[in-house]
């Protein structure tokens, strides 16, 4: 069966370099972009592009019908840090286009569902190091129980509806193609356009702040290969933990200093984004995803940064 794959937030972080990975795969004509706004350079010069409002019952529901999708990958949501200053406006966006969607995908049959969680719904109380698949969880963040709830929700209709959904607890991604948009984890993006502008960065995280983060093409590579998994090796439908590389601010400079060797780096006080950060795991256990559906990582801090400075100073 020729596969149709809608992909609702096309234009941001992880939709901008998605479209494309699967435009490679299966080709232009079978991935249709979406997204609120108009598309990118990249997409609309790829192939299909679809105005989309997830929060748009009649609107998305048309989309649906006009393209029978076979998967769809639901990238539409706001932030950590955004969602702090606009907290109904994000549970709405980030739950109620979760809901069509889990609906839509009963009504059309739609084949995989793919959806984003994160490591933000973990919260204070949960273990810090080696944070595990199950623990206690007490997000504090809108997005964060946004996510968590949307957890429950995907299970749910896995359960009783039988929707293949599938999800990552995404740790912060770091990417050159397109930039993030209102993440606590954005620091360690722009911190390589600076590095590459400026030659100096003043970071909103303290400098041993530990967080998870994850190269880009590792996190395409993950959501891929969680996609084409045989359903009956996944025991889990609400969202797979995914470890990455966890490191401080202090230390992603130290190795861009061995790059550029001027750098410099200085923090800022009192930035609400720490508090988030700080309720957030410094490091996660992925063993299950290690186990079920083959997960290795490939770029560790190193081979990142390089990789970051090389792509980034031929675009910039
Ligand atoms: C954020 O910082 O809000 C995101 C995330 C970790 O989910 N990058």
């Amino acid at each position: 069966m020729t596969e149709k794959i809608l992909v609702i937030g096309a234009n941001g972080q992880i939709g901008t370099e998605l479209v494309s990975a699967l435009r490679n795969i299966y080709g232009a004509d079978s991935v249709i972009a979406s997204d609120i706004k108009s598309p990118t350079y990249a997409i609309r010069h790829t192939g299909p592009f679809e105005i989309v409002n997830v929060l748009d019952h009649d609107n998305l529901h048309h989309v649906f019908n006009k393209h029978k999708p076979t998967q769809v990958y639901l990238l539409a949501a706001i932030l950590s840090a955004v969602g702090e200053q606009k907290p109904k406006m994000a549970w709405d966006l980030n739950m109620t286009g979760l809901l069509h969607v889990l609906d839509f995908a009963v009504e059309f049959k739609v084949k995989k569902v793919f959806w984003p969680s994160s490591i933000a719904v973990f919260g204070p109380h949960s273990p810090q190091y080696d944070t595990p698949q199950y623990c206690v969880m007490d997000p504090n963040t809108v997005y964060g129980f946004s996510k968590l709830a949307g957890e429950r929700w995907c299970e749910y209709y896995h359960d009783k509806y039988g929707v293949d959904i599938r999800s990552i607890r995404y740790p912060g991604l770091i990417g050159w193609r397109a930039n993030p948009g209102g993440g606590t984890t954005d620091y360690a993006v722009h911190i390589f356009h600076e590095a590459l502008k400026n030659n100096k960065y003043e970071c909103f995280l303290s400098a041993n702040t530990a967080l998870p983060m994850m190269y880009m093409d590792d996190a395409i590579r993950a959501t891929i290969a969680l996609m084409d998994a045989p359903a009956e090796n996944l025991t889990i439908r609400s969202s797979y933990n995914l470890a990455g590389v966890s490191f401080t601010p202090a230390q992603i400079a130290d190795e861009i200093k061995k790059v550029i060797p001027g750098f410099e780096i200085s923090y800022a006080a009192n930035d609400p984004r720490q508090a988030i950060a700080d309720s957030w795991p410094k490091s996660i256990d992925d063993t299950y995803a290690q186990k079920e559906w083959g997960w290795r990582l490939e770029y560790d801090l190193p081979k990142m940064v390089e990789d970051m400075l090389v792509n980034l100073s031929k675009v910039a």
